[in-house]
């Protein structure tokens, strides 16, 4: 049984205190708008350079919808960003899977990494188009079950999340809160 705490405020990812801030990124791992933009924005081209390096190296043909990647987080307050790709509504990714995926598995960076404190934006509620209330469900489900199991599985094995203290979504407007909060109580 896990005693990390979940919480949801509303507010900017970007200024958070927290070790790792979670990215809604997209596939090519290169910035873009929203949340994503606002990161790059806020971490300097530090961020975009060990984005690049990973395009080169790990990541070469981009990284797929429900993986994650850790990397530094340039001038951010947290020290660590953590890259996932949500599935995107408007090409047809539909399957509540990958987006618990996008949740379970930037977990797995941030165990692997040695986070304490994660927060995570609404994934997919923005330019992917998914429904906030489907995002709130499928994030506190899918973050509640894998601090209780402890573990979650990665390409790599099984990673240790016990050392997980606090999972803060932080959410960017009164409607995406609400929903999120309505999960949590
Ligand atoms: N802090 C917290 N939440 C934010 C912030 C912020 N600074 N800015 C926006 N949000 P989105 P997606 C909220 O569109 O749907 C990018 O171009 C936003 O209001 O950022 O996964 C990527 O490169 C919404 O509730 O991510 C991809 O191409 C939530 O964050 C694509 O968008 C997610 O919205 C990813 O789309």
């Amino acid at each position: 049984m896990s005693d990390a705490v979940l919480e949801a405020v509303e507010g900017d990812i970007t200024t958070q205190q927290v070790d790792a801030i979670v990215n809604a990124a997209n596939s090519s791992l290169l910035g873009g708008g929203g949340v994503d933009g606002a990161i790059h924005a806020a971490a300097g081209p530090a961020l975009l350079a060990e984005c690049r390096e990973l395009r080169q190296t790990r990541y070469a043909g981009g990284l797929p919808v429900g993986a994650a990647v850790a990397t530094g987080a340039g001038n951010l307050p947290a020290t660590w960003v953590i890259h996932t790709v949500g599935p995107n509504r408007h090409a047809g990714q539909t399957d509540p899977g990958l987006l618990a995926s996008c949740f379970r598995s930037s977990l797995g960076e941030a165990g692997r990494v040695g986070a304490r404190t994660v927060a995570f934006p609404a994934i997919s509620a923005g330019i992917y188009g998914w429904d906030r209330h489907d995002v709130a469900e499928i994030a506190v489900a899918t973050t509640r079950r894998a601090l209780e199991a402890g573990v979650v599985p990665t390409p790599d094995g099984e990673v240790d999340l016990s050392g997980i203290e606090l999972v803060r979504f932080v959410l960017f407007g009164r409607s995406v809160y609400d929903a999120f909060q309505r999960q949590l109580t």
